[in-house]
């Protein structure tokens, strides 16, 4: 009986001793995903090649998904490696293979239907889905008025879940899906009239607007929902739990929103109507003028997109734009400005363009040497608009007010200043209209971001034609030399 029960105990034991090693032994054969990437030295990622996740522009490879992996991979002290799926249900399916990717950063949107297939990070971004008609045909205001529109969504996309749910309650209700487009597509043909009606979510139009004036939102389709991050689905939870502390630090310390700003805030700078004016007159106007913004920028050595939005800033590319003040043309110069750059009429586009172009070097030529690239444009930009003496004044109120002078964030705080008395009684050149140069830099740089993405890199050197337009993600180009402005 004794003899039996230590048999037993002993056994127990054993048991309990091959359990832990067998344990262990799976342990170290089974790393978790975060070890695995850690050990790899690799995060690999897998997206969508579009405008709002990742593609290629002058620069080489960008994208806000693009951007934002980009720093988790240095935060976990590892290389990125991205692929492209060519569809949602693909990326989705690659996510649970055996070696696939460790994650998927792709604008998706986390949705019940798809909780099957991934596991989602805590969120990054709020996204309204939005039904997107084109300009001139009646504008849908409920879920009754898709009812008989031809109507294309992405297939597998969160757009295409909410039209089935939909459909449960409208059956007449007809929809398309397709896993041969992307969003820029989809904006296209409803641009082009080629379909009635589109599902995207507001920051792909945020980003697209411009590229697309005949596109408007008809209406909001539902509430706001959750952009995450996905992994596979299962138990490992350690490379989510380090997504998620990662975007948590993204937007503490505001890199998030930076992030946000840079890529969707066009809409926010322009508003929805100057974005797509803006790409209305990229396709009317700029071809009038392009040859002239290339061939100004080559004699003078500045970037040629530079020039353009000065151009749209100050007369939205008009040869015959006049100020209040009577400055006068395309690229606005005073009288004075004119003639000491050589300019005899100030209406003719080419002469204005060549003027404008001899006097943004020359401001920027006169700044002192402590004010460095990327701000040295913006100052150069700043004295094209309010003139260099000015732009003293207020670098000179930025220092006494402890700030740097050399910075444009902190010189565009002070330059409001020179309208009021109390300050500008204090200056050199007393009043001027300092908030001008503020918007001035603002708008110009925006403008300037959206020229570099809509025109294609190698075709330097030939004219801006309809067919020209680069939509980034939609024309795969390589990356060219980056560009100094001016
Ligand atoms: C600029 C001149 C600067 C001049 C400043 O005015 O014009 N720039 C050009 O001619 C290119 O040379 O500096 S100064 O020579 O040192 O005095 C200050 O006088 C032009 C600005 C003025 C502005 N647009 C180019 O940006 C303008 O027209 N503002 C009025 C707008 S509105 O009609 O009242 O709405």
């Amino acid at each position: 009986m004794f003899a039996q029960s230590v048999f037993r105990t002993r056994c127990a034991c054993w048991l309990s001793v091959i359990g832990i090693l067998l344990l262990l032994v799976g342990c170290a054969e089974e790393p978790s995903t975060l070890e695995r990437v850690q050990s790899e030295g690799t995060l690999r990622v897998i997206t969508r090649n579009s405008p709002a996740t990742y593609f290629q522009d002058r620069n080489g490879e960008t994208g806000f998904e693009y951007e934002l992996v980009n720093r988790f991979a240095d935060d976990l002290g590892v290389e990125l490696q991205i692929e492209t799926a060519d569809n949602l249900d693909e990326l989705f399916a690659s996510l649970s293979k055996p070696n696939g990717p460790h994650l998927a950063a792709a604008g998706l949107v986390e949705s019940d239907g798809r909780l099957p297939y991934a596991r989602f990070s805590a969120p990054y971004l709020q996204v309204t889905p939005q039904v997107i008609y084109r300009n001139g045909q009646q504008r849908p205001t409920r879920p009754e008025d898709l009812i008989g529109k031809r109507l294309l969504v992405l297939k597998g996309s969160s757009h295409a879940e909410q039209l089935a749910t939909l459909k449960l309650q409208l059956p007449e209700l007809a929809y398309e899906e397709s896993s041969a487009v992307e969003v820029v597509d989809l904006l296209r043909m409803v641009d082009e009239g080629q379909i009635d009606l589109t599902l995207i979510d507001s920051n792909e139009l945020a980003m697209n607007q411009v590229y697309f004036p005949n596109v408007r939102v008809a209406f909001d389709f539902g509430d706001a929902q959750n952009l995450a991050w996905a992994t596979a689905p299962g138990e490992d939870l350690s490379l989510l739990n380090e997504m998620d502390a990662f975007i948590q630090r993204a937007q503490t310390n505001g890199s998030l929103q930076r992030l946000k700003d840079r890529y969707y805030g066009h809409v926010d700078v322009l508003g929805y109507v100057g974005a797509y004016t803006f790409a209305k007159h990229l396709q009317q106007r700029l071809p009038r003028y392009e040859k002239h913004f290339r061939e100004s920028a080559q004699t003078h050595q500045v970037d040629w997109r530079l020039l353009a939005a000065i151009g749209y800033q100050e007369s939205l590319w008009q040869p015959t734009a006049t100020s209040k003040t009577g400055v006068r043309g395309l690229m606005m110069l005073t009288l004075r400005t004119a003639q000491a750059m050589g300019v005899s009429d100030r209406l003719n586009p080419k002469q204005s363009i060549e003027g404008g172009a001899k006097y943004i070097v020359h401001v920027k030529k006169q700044l002192p040497e402590s004010i460095q690239e990327p701000d040295r444009t913006w100052f150069a930009l700043a004295a094209y608009n309010v003139g260099g003496g000015h732009l003293e004044d207020a670098r000179k109120l930025t220092e006494a007010e402890g700030l740097d002078p050399n910075k444009w964030l902190d010189v565009q705080k002070i330059l409001p200043r020179l309208a009021q008395k109390q300050w500008y009684s204090k200056t050199r050149y007393g009043y001027a209209r300092g908030g001008e140069p503020v918007h001035f830099v603002r708008n110009i740089r925006r403008y300037y971001d959206i020229l570099t993405w809509v025109t294609q890199p190698q075709l330097e050197g030939s004219q801006i034609a309809d067919s020209n337009l680069h939509v980034p993600g939609v024309n795969k180009t390589p990356p060219p030399e980056e560009l100094s402005p001016l």
